[in-house]
């Protein structure tokens, strides 16, 4: 893995030369985690021409060590615990202190911070006359494209989500509550992996809550149940939803059944490098026009999966992203109506320069 953080450090300290900063500073854990393979949290400082330093709080102190590429660590701590860490004295009381030390230390005069505070800008100015830039959105554009190690660990977890998945479903049956198919889920993702985020079974009315923790509801007969599950493998997520019908669907819900599919297989074919995501939010949207349910489809079509089940790109009405070859979406189009039910259908998919690969195996008719 060490090459891919030189060449992800790289990437940074370039990015912030180019805002015309000394040095980045990288505040979002998920991005010290791409960037050093460190989960807690802290700050990552990359100068432009110097090693990168870590900056943690002395709780994390050996987690660092022992998991992070970098290895020039300083500790904050309070100043009444004990202030030798490693037979290292500990560089500072609190992370603001911590950071405006580390930067003078540095010679940084205009650092490239993620999320700066209002607080932590005027330290800066105070101690140092130091200058911050906006650093937010570089870490998350770059990490919005997939390399081979990261494809890897993303199709390792989709298959631990699909396992998971086949039990939810085995499980099914009249009588059955929500929360039994929750637990199945979790232990059949705890077994290989961890949570993406917590399960989603919303069955009968329940199933027109895109959005639903698990409750006591058992399964009738006639019941759609829409499962959302995600796993966690080596730090990067996977996002898959199905939807059951309990029983033989007929009529307007069968329909939404074939809609939400036809919906989601034209997405799908319309992905390629160079679309804006916005136009293939639009083509799930005029498919299920055709069919009368657009106005059920209540939020967007997509989007981004990695070390986030949420990030960039989003397929939206309103995104201004573009799909690149290399990103990796979900594509979930649904279609929730109000005393009837919910039905959502959800595959992961790579772009690529010819148009895009599914990378989600499970069957998609399970009705
Ligand atoms: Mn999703």
């Amino acid at each position: 893995m060490s090459y891919v953080y030189e060449r992800r450090l790289k990437k940074v300290s370039e990015e912030a030369a180019k805002k015309e900063a000394e040095a980045a500073v990288i505040t979002s854990s998920t991005n010290i985690f791409y960037l050093t393979g460190y989960e807690g949290g802290g700050a990552l400082i990359v100068p432009v021409d110097k090693d990168p330093v870590l900056l943690v709080s002395r709780l994390e102190y050996n987690r660092a060590k022992d998991t992070s590429y970098v290895d020039d660590i300083r500790v904050f701590a309070y100043p009444n615990t004990p202030l030798k860490v490693d037979e290292k004295p500990v560089y500072a009381e609190n992370f603001n202190e911590a950071l405006s030390k580390l930067l003078k230390e540095l010679e940084v005069k205009k650092a490239a911070i993620e999320t700066p505070s209002e607080k932590l800008k005027e330290i800066l100015k105070k101690n140092n006359g130091v200058e911050v830039v906006d650093f937010t959105e570089v870490v998350p554009s770059m990490r919005a494209l997939k390399d081979e190690v990261e494809m890897e660990l993303i199709v390792k977890a989709i298959r631990v989500t699909e396992r998971a998945m086949k039990k939810a479903i085995e499980k099914i049956d009249i009588g059955v509550s929500e929360r039994e198919i929750a637990a199945e889920i979790v232990r059949a993702i705890y077994l290989e992996g961890e949570l993406a985020f917590p399960p989603i079974v919303a069955s009968g009315e329940n199933s027109v809550y895109p959005h639903f923790s698990p409750s006591d509801r058992k399964l009738h007969e006639g019941d759609l149940v829409v499962i959302d599950v995600g796993a966690r493998v080596n730090g990067y997520c996977a996002d898959m939803t199905r939807t059951v019908f309990v029983g033989k669907p007929r009529g307007k819900i069968k329909e939404m059944l074939d809609a939400v599919l036809e919906a989601q297989i034209k997405a799908i074919e319309s992905i390629v490098d160079g679309k804006p995501a916005s136009e293939v939010d639009d083509v799930a949207r005029k498919q299920l026009s055709k069919r009368g349910f657009v106005k059920f489809f209540v939020h967007g079509l997509g989007h981004g999966v990695g070390l986030n089940v949420h990030e960039k790109p989003t397929l939206n009405p309103v995104s201004k992203d573009t799909l690149k070859e290399k990103m990796v979406v979900t594509v979930e189009p649904g279609v929730y109506i109000p005393g009837l039910g919910g039905v959502r259908t959800e595959d992961m998919v790579l772009v690529t320069s010819k148009g895009s690969k599914v990378l989600t195996r499970f069957e998609r008719e399970i009705f």
